[in-house]
């Protein structure tokens, strides 16, 4: 059989999100999730104008074939627009091969490696109050891991932290849906490493050591502020600090691993295994954070983990509200199939989102399965998705006291 009918499908059910949906002559169905938050017109443009057609009369069967035509055919390589357009066509083949077995995609990545995968939610707050009251409100909802943010004497709102106050439900989305520019915010990473070792003090006084916490720094720190910031922390026990230093600086966590035994997590801003070289085999890293959605797809996560494993480097795959459920799916089947899965992010999307896309999965005392439907498990619903049109959105930018651009 072949490759039929390639539609792109935008919906806003209160985020954007853009799907590849692939129809095969026989009429099976693949979805795959092209969403890049705050540039998603720029994926659905790439996969419409220049992929879609290249794709039609091909056997929807050559997954690694199709993946090296999209990858290496174009010349231009790499980036998150490319990557994200050749991730949603390989998520989308992958549902359909998953469903023609009559399989839950896992099966065909080997199977079952755990009864279910451990997810951590986002806790914030813009006090440690209102921290504490989050902490505890997924606590009594199963969950085993918190990603902490909260906010910073001296600075006003700040990306991670749910600026509506107290609430169990983490209801905060940085990209803003309104205007023609981003929102702007402001940062000072003296005044945060002085508060920040502080926090997690009170909240292992206050919840025990069996508690995983993790903290996202979000590329906010210089090589040398993060070696300082890991080795203070040390005492309370971090499962990782993510994103220390800017993304593209693979070298700068040489600094960090010399001074401290804080576990390291980054990757969400990459889309290649070679983003990862120096990371893996300098073992400057303990757990790879790229989305499959941003990252090449199935086929390209599978690759960088199986890579990452020689290394003993772990999965931390990206699961915020701007990955998909079809997204969230790639990556729940993945997660439990590898060996080398770590934890997984876990946003709950909003009832309209889950009203537009029906998802298998299920969550049991803080831990997510795929489900067992044949295929990634996810029915995109267009007469639900009709009714939410896109609104643009911007990510914010981040500016130091003085007004100089900084990294977030
Ligand atoms: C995370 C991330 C996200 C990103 C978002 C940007 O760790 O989940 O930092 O919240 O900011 O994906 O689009
Ligand atoms: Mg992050």
């Amino acid at each position: 059989m072949t490759i039929e009918i390639v539609d792109v499908n935008i919906t806003s059910p209160g985020r954007n999100f853009v799907t590849l949906k692939i129809t095969t002559s026989d009429g099976i169905v693949g979805l795959g999730d092209a969403t890049l938050n705050g540039r998603e017109l720029a994926v659905a443009s790439y996969l419409s104008e220049h992929v879609a057609s290249m794709l039609i009369g091909r056997d929807e069967d050559r997954i690694e074939d199709t993946w090296q035509y999209l990858y290496r055919g174009p010349y231009w390589r790499r980036g998150p627009v490319t990557m994200a357009a050749i991730a949603a066509v390989d998520m989308a083949l992958w549902d359909i091969k998953a469903k023609k077995a009559g399989m839950p995609l896992y099966q065909l990545l080997g199977g079952a490696s755990r009864e279910g995968v451990r997810v951590y939610a986002h806790a914030s707050g813009t006090d440690y109050a209102a921290l504490k009251n989050a902490i505890t409100g997924y606590e009594e909802l199963g969950y085993t891991a918190v990603r902490v943010q909260t906010g910073v004497p001296g600075l006003g709102q700040i990306y991670g932290v749910s600026s509506t106050g107290p609430g169990v439900r983490y209801d905060y989305e940085p990209a803003k849906r309104s205007g023609d520019r981003p929102s702007e915010e402001t940062w000072d990473t003296r005044n945060y490493l002085n508060h920040m070792p502080g926090i997690f003090s009170q909240i292992r006084e206050d919840f025990g050591t069996d508690l995983r916490i993790l903290h996202d720094g979000h590329h906010r720190m210089s090589p040398i502020e993060a070696a300082r910031f890991a080795k203070d922390i040390e005492p309370y026990d971090l499962f990782w600090l993510e994103d220390c230093t800017p993304g593209e600086d693979q070298t700068a966590l040489r600094l960090v691993r010399q001074h401290s035994t804080t576990p390291l997590a980054i990757g969400e801003v990459f889309n290649s295994v070679f983003d990862y070289q120096t990371l893996i085999t300098e073992r400057l890293i303990d757990y790879v954070r790229s989305a499959v959605t941003h990252t090449g797809g199935i086929t390209a996560m599978k690759k960088l983990l199986d890579f990452a494993a020689i290394y003993g480097i772990k999965s931390g795959i990206h699961g915020p509200t701007d990955i998909s459920p079809v997204g969230m799916a790639a990556a729940l089947h993945l997660d439990l199939a590898i060996h080398n899965f770590g934890i997984q992010e876990y946003m709950p999307h909003n009832e309209q989102t889950l009203e537009v896309f029906q998802t298998s999965f299920t969550f049991d005392k803080g831990f997510l399965h795929p489900g067992d439907k044949p295929g990634l498990g996810v029915d995109l619903d267009e007469d639900a998705a009709a009714g939410h049109d896109y609104t643009k959105a911007y990510l914010p930018v981040n500016r130091l006291l003085d007004g100089t651009v900084h990294d977030w």
